[in-house]
């Protein structure tokens, strides 16, 4: 008889982080669970397309975090191993258009699930998708588990609340559950709204002469910029520890936008200053200037590190957008 594999549930599996976190966990051997929205369902090519390839490996199941009766089903009947909750509205500027949808699917969503977990499964393991953004304006650089929090956005301020809630259910209900402060991480599967993807791909179509120019906003910005394929470990690594704990994830270094423009222009031979134009109405009303991760502790703790370099990052994207409009 084959041994009894490891079940897992994942919120927001469609989404960048889910995707490589679900292919990571098939190769692991678990039996993989994923909540999407039935919208994703109605239009599949187009809302499934991170994970359209392990489609036949996972098991995929419709709810919606603003219904705690659609997560608590699921949670009751599958009685996973390990739950990763990756769901939320992770759009920073669009937080400050909808603070009210960011704040309910984000603080409800996330409290629906731990008290689903503690009513109905309560050995299962919980990971709380935390975020750097709750540093905001940083009382301290470079920014590690002690340092207090100063969210500049309703998406910060929700993120605060989801790690309050993940650290009050451990402490008052002796659940497993651990909050990764991740700061930002990249790759080809990075939504086109966040700065990353909007530059590679805007430079592939730049480049292949689909596109005059390139608009952005604050380029002076900086941020500690990662690879979501090494974070992914990460994230299991602290779910297989004996005790939960709270871990900052990020590269210790830092770069501009500008920066990641820079190289991303230069990999196609192309002059920056030809293409980028700056739109004020891009800037947000209250920014994060600086975000520099010490992760002295997942690196003691979890003997985890990233992989990846800046450079790297940036050149993978610009290429595997190239290669996916030269398919077209
Ligand atoms: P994405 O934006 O790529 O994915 C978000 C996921 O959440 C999608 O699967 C999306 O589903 C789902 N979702 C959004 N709203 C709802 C809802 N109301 N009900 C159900 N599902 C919903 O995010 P990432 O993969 O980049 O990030 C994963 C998590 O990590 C997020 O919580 C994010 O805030 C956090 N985080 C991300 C960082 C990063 O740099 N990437 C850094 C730190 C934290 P659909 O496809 O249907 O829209
Ligand atoms: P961020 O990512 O807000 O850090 O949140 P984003 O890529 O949106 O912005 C990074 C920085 O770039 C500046 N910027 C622009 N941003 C966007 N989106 N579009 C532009 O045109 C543009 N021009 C300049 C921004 O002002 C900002 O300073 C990401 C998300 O994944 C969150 O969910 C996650 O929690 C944090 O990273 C860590």
């Amino acid at each position: 008889m084959g041994k009894i594999k490891k079940k897992v549930l994942i919120t927001g599996i469609t989404g960048q982080d889910g995707s490589y976190l679900a292919e990571f966990l098939i190769k692991k051997n678990y039996e993989v669970h994923g909540i999407v929205r039935r919208v994703a369902l109605e239009d599949e090519s187009h809302r499934l397309w991170r994970i359209k390839n392990i489609l036949n490996k996972i098991n995929i199941h419709s709810a919606s975090l603003e219904s705690y009766a659609s997560l608590v089903k699921i949670i009751q009947r599958i009685k996973p191993n390990e739950v990763y909750h990756l769901a939320a509205q992770s759009y920073v500027s669009y937080s400050f258009e909808d603070e009210f949808s960011t704040l309910n699917t984000n603080i409800n969503g996330t409290h629906y699930i731990l008290s689903a977990i503690k009513d109905f499964s309560p050995r299962s393991k919980f990971y709380f998708a935390a975020s750097s953004e709750m540093f905001g304006k940083v009382r301290k650089t470079p920014q590690n588990e002690l340092t207090p929090f100063y969210p500049r956005s309703p998406y910060g301020i929700s993120k605060v609340a989801g790690f309050e809630l993940t650290r009050n259910y451990r402490e008052a209900y002796k659940l497993y559950a651990c909050s990764g402060i991740l700061f930002n991480h990249e790759s080809p599967r990075r939504g086109f709204e966040f700065v990353t993807r909007k530059i590679s791909y805007a430079v592939a179509r730049i480049k292949l002469g689909l596109q005059k120019e390139l608009y952005l906003g604050n380029i002076e910005s900086k941020r500690d910029w990662g690879d979501a394929r090494d974070y992914v470990k990460a994230m299991w690594l602290m779910l297989q520890k004996k005790s939960p704990d709270d871990y900052v994830i990020g590269t210790g270094k830092t770069f501009s936008v500008k920066d990641f423009v820079k190289i991303a222009f230069s990999h196609v031979n192309l002059d920056y200053k030809k293409y980028v134009r700056i739109n004020k109405k891009l800037y947000r009303p209250a920014e994060v200037d600086l975000l520099v991760a010490d992760y002295t502790k997942a690196k003691k703790k979890l003997n985890w590190k990233p992989k990846t370099k800046f450079k790297e990052l940036v050149v993978s994207m610009v290429e595997e957008d190239l290669r996916s409009l030269k398919d077209i």
